[in-house]
């Protein structure tokens, strides 16, 4: 065990928070260094989770986006790209068929599309997310971008379970050159809202687009003191409209230390394995690293798209059935229904121990 990982364990099992300097190192771990994170990594999930994986549906309802993110295909600025908007009755016919393929929830996730996100759209989308509760009875992620405070507290009144909004860096410097003309501290205000309503969060980290691994050590202790109920980290995958990608190897191996440190610090978080980086291929190695949740499961042939790659999207390899003989081929399951479900009360309960909606 390398002299770094000894470290941050010892710093864990105080409960004291690890040096950054540490946490940095083991960012950056290689060859057998790597190996021990891992392995420390997938005990810290296996003594919480155990081997049960939860899978999620996802659903990419609009690709309509006013924002100009640099290292995002749906910019505003790309031309080049042909953009839908679902009806709520193809939403609702997609949500039925991943719900009855088996997924543990439904992310309804947007562009910062204004159709959606402002004014009478926004009741709009609200009226979907209840439509989608009702007919599924599956806990629902949101992810729409930046809202309002009174626009979460709607979105948590309709039956929302999650809002997913990710600041992709806690670096703010670093952010105004990935979230162009974005306020980092707003974004930042939007997830501690949305935890006051009733709301679980997702975070997520971007890696390969700039951050260090000083940054990503940053990020994992910034996570470790906010109540953030999932947190991800994915790689950037470079498109001609968006940075000039830099070594992919590199930023997919960033990615993947980079759950396996999460893991290890905050060994009770849901922490995904993203099908949207490298596909059905990808998911092995992030599951050794600590992951227990499979995300961007599409059912094929409804013209769906994935956020950051077009990966397995027309094959099924991105579906439940794909993913199952995958998963027990690895030695995992998939997790009931009804752990998931007695999880999410539990955590919602934490934020708001009465119960009350907060409209
Ligand atoms: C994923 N493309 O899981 C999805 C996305 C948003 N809540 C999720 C980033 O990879
Ligand atoms: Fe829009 Fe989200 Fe892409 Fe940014 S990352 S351009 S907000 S879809």
């Amino acid at each position: 065990m390398s002299a770094a990982l000894e470290r941050v364990m010892d710093a864990l099992s105080r409960s004291a928070p690890p040096e950054e300097a540490d946490l940095a190192a083991l960012l950056e771990a290689q060859g057998a260094s790597r190996e021990a994170l891992f392995a420390a990594a997938r005990a810290a999930r296996d003594a919480v989770w155990g081997r049960s994986v939860f899978l999620y549906g996802f659903l990419y309802v609009s690709t309509h986006c006013r924002n100009d993110c640099a290292f995002c295909l749906y910019r505003r600025t790309n031309p080049s790209l042909e953009r839908y908007r679902k009806s709520r009755e193809e939403t609702l016919e997609v949500a039925s068929v991943l719900a009855s393929d088996g997924v543990h929830l439904l992310d309804l996730t947007l562009g910062e599309d204004p159709l959606f996100v402002q004014g009478k759209g926004f009741d709009e989308l609200c009226q979907t997310v209840q439509a989608v509760k009702r007919a599924n009875s599956l806990p629902v992620m949101v992810s729409p971008g930046l809202l309002s405070k009174g626009q979460l507290e709607t979105l948590s009144a309709c039956g929302a379970n999650w809002y997913a909004c990710y600041q992709e860096t806690h670096n703010p410097a670093l952010f105004s050159r990935l979230r162009l003309g974005q306020d980092y501290a707003q974004r930042l205000q939007a997830k501690a809202d949305a935890a006051a309503c009733g709301l679980l969060v997702e975070e997520g980290l971007l890696t390969g687009a700039g951050a260090t691994t000083r940054d990503l050590a940053a990020s994992v202790l910034h996570m470790m003191q906010h109540p953030y109920a999932q947190i991800r980290a994915m790689a950037y995958v470079p498109h001609s409209v968006t940075l000039p990608g830099a070594d992919e190897g590199a930023s997919r191996a960033q990615e993947v230390n980079c759950i396996a440190v999460m893991r290890l610090c905050m060994p009770d978080r849901l922490i995904p394995a993203s099908l949207d980086v490298e596909g059905l291929a990808g998911m092995a190695l992030r599951l050794e690293a600590g992951a227990n949740v499979v995300t961007s499961i599409i059912p094929s042939g409804y013209g769906l798209c994935g956020v950051a790659s077009a990966r397995d999207l027309d094959t099924n390899l991105r579906t439940v059935a794909g993913v199952r003989p995958a998963l027990a081929e690895l030695g995992y399951e998939v997790a009931g229904h009804d752990a998931f479900a007695a999880w999410i009360q539990a955590k919602t309960m934490l934020l708001r121990p009465d119960g009350a909606l907060c409209v």
